[in-house]
């Protein structure tokens, strides 16, 4: 039957246990599983290969994307490693030149030396990965919305330049999550995630996942996630399950809250620029409007006192708490080039020194509001703040 979204998160792969009638699948904390005969079994043989919890989060996840296939990993960065196996030295992969900084780091520092060619273009605009297609082009790699610019990339268009290409597309949909935007719908062929963020949800899991249609690409992954090993434990496995069952009313109070402060900090004097894709002001909004549901709790701000006036906001908050990660129930606040994208420094990634980046929780947003008004108290407003970003400009 066709369940709504709230309802396959909640139930998906997660059948009362038909023996015990545990109505939550169990944590199966086992390496291995008995054999009545050599090679005779219930169909689990080593928890490497196949584990009835991470079963289960396969199915859900699955569900959520609605993809036939999902396989989950220990981490993102895990999922993104196996993804590249895929490839051998020679392939090329265009990627947006706004990513996560480890994916980043993992392709340029890692994958390069196994021979895999990167190109990193502005996925805003389609003619670029246009322009960037070559005969050995294997993969065309997406974040939408970007880590941390908040960039929006139109899945539709360039899934069908890829597909044209023989190229495969995947999207890491870390930012939106399945309940905000559906790339497989799209036209994308593989969905990254960082379970760490939305899915899991409460900032206490890291883990990755992949989620497919594609029937070669799921056989190929589902023989590397094995054959690699970066397997989440069973443990793991039910916390990001048990995550899941409220990412939808999560991600409608995610969605509520940065509204409200999106809102708040486009009226302060103390700030220059808020991107937050549900903002009119957002250079895509149109196209955040078409191809999301919801646009999540992710902001990014500079303030018009630009680095040294981010530093003293981090360290003035007091329900924000300055830390990398997002998507966790309760808000965080970091500055990605010092802290989760140091690794894209100097290259053509390098994100703005003064970026602020607000992961928005579920928190009372009176109180939120609060917090972000005594931290933004004493910054230096609009005028003050165009001599400060001279300033900075001069020293750079
Ligand atoms: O941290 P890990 O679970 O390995 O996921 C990596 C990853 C992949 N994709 C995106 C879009 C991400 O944001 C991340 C991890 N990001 C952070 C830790 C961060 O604070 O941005």
């Amino acid at each position: 039957m066709d369940y709504g979204f709230a309802t396959r998160a909640i139930h998906a792969g997660q059948e009362p246990d038909p023996e015990t009638g545990s109505v939550i699948v169990p944590i199966y904390q086992t390496s291995t599983y008995a054999q009545s005969e050599v090679g005779v079994h219930k169909g689990y043989e080593y928890s490497r290969t196949d584990n009835p919890t991470r079963t289960a989060l396969h199915a859900c996840l699955a569900a959520l994307e609605g993809g036939t296939y999902a396989l989950a990993f220990a981490s993102g960065l895990g999922a993104t490693t196996t993804l590249m196996l895929m490839l051998k030295a020679g392939d090329h992969v265009i990627v947006g030149d706004d990513v996560y900084g480890g994916t980043y780091r993992l392709f340029q520092r890692v994958m390069t030396e196994f021979g895999l060619v990167f190109d990193f273009v502005d996925m805003a605009n389609p003619d670029e990965v246009r322009a960037a297609l070559r005969p050995e082009t294997r993969m065309v790699w997406l974040e939408t919305p970007t880590n941390p610019l908040v960039k929006l990339a139109d899945i539709r268009a360039i899934s069908a330049l890829a597909r044209q290409h023989g190229a495969l597309t995947v999207v890491d949909n870390t930012f939106a999550s399945p309940y905000g935007q559906q790339p497989l719908a799209l036209g994308a062929d593989i969905v990254l995630h960082s379970t760490t963020k939305y899915l899991g949800g409460h900032s206490d899991v890291v883990g990755g996942a992949i989620i497919t249609s594609h029937e070669q690409a799921y056989e190929r992954l589902k023989f590397l996630q094995n054959a690699a090993g970066a397997v989440p434990g069973a443990f793991d496995s039910w916390l990001v399950l048990r995550g899941v069952k409220t990412l939808a009313v999560r991600m409608r109070e995610h969605e509520r809250n940065a509204f409200e402060v999106a809102r708040f900090l486009e009226q302060h004097p103390a700030v220059e620029r808020v991107i937050y894709p549900g903002l009119p002001s957002h250079p895509q909004y149109e196209l955040a409007r078409q191809q999301m549901q919801c646009f999540g709790g992710m902001i990014s701000l500079i303030l018009c006192g630009g680095e040294a006036a981010g530093r003293e906001m981090v360290r003035r908050t007091k329900l924000f708490t300055l830390a990398e990660s997002l998507g966790g129930v309760e808000s965080l606040i970091e500055m990605p080039a010092a802290m989760t994208h140091a690794s894209v420094t100097g290259s053509k990634l390098e994100v703005p020194a003064g970026l602020v980046r607000l992961s928005v929780g579920i928190e009372d947003v009176a109180d939120l509001l609060t917090d972000l008004k005594q931290a933004l108290a004493d910054a230096p407003t609009r005028a003050v703040g165009q001599e400060a970003l001279v300033a900075n400009h001069s020293e750079a």
